[in-house]
């Protein structure tokens, strides 16, 4: 079955001001539309790939055949990374984490705004194109760190509970070259009840199966 570009679940210019119609509708549509057409074109010489999800191919990538392994690397990944970053985020979002997810990053980074100085760190030092990750580890541990291009943490055996883009792509048309302001300003459209969910996921041990998306 042919993996498939989920709408977008809010209006393009639901998350104004902080991000603007134009860049929404540029990241999802062309961006992210590329990122499941060209996994699908790789997967055309491989049918045997065809049943798994998204997470699972880019799982473990040694398995994967070496002919397509970049791109599945690359597309499989920018289609995960995606797929959660539309739902992670929400119109009139943002405020203080509150339930589990605030427990746990008040136990690991004292609070919240040292929390985010840190994530924004990661994001701001990200050389070129990349993502900045609150991911959980296998003893049940968060930490935060990034990944080039659209790596992803689950293939380093970890869980991506909730991670930013900071390609030029996610921020440039507002807001130029001044990558810190916008990872500053993303905090505002932030859905604290969807990342407790995938917190939650990763705490029952669910692995890095998004239920929405696996199909096996
Ligand atoms: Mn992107």
């Amino acid at each position: 079955m042919a993996h498939e570009l989920p709408p977008l679940p809010y209006a393009y210019e639901a998350l104004e001001p902080t991000i603007d119609k134009q860049t929404m509708t540029l990241h999802h549509d062309m961006h992210h539309g590329a990122y499941v057409k060209n996994l699908n074109a790789a997967l055309e010489k491989h049918p045997e790939l065809a049943g798994q999800s998204a997470e699972d191919l880019i799982r473990d990538l040694n398995a994967i055949p070496e002919d397509i392994r970049a791109a599945v690397r690359n597309n499989a990944g920018g289609h995960v990374n995606h797929t959660m970053f539309w739902k992670i985020m929400k119109p009139k979002g943002g405020g203080d984490p509150s339930g589990p997810i605030a427990e746990v990053i008040q136990k690991t980074f004292g609070n919240f705004n040292d929390f985010k100085t840190k994530f924004n760190d990661a994001g701001a030092k990200q050389f070129g194109s990349g993502w900045a990750w609150l991911a959980g580890k296998p003893n049940g541990d968060v930490q935060i760190m990034s990944t080039p291009n659209q790596d992803n943490p689950i293939s380093q055996g970890l869980y991506p509970i909730f991670g930013n883009d900071v390609w030029e792509h996610a921020y440039y048309l507002k807001y130029n070259n001044r990558r810190p302001e916008y990872l500053a300003a993303w905090w505002n459209t932030v859905n604290w009840d969807e990342i407790n969910k995938r917190f939650a996921a990763f705490k029952a041990g669910k692995g890095v199966h998004e239920p929405a998306m696996a199909h096996r």
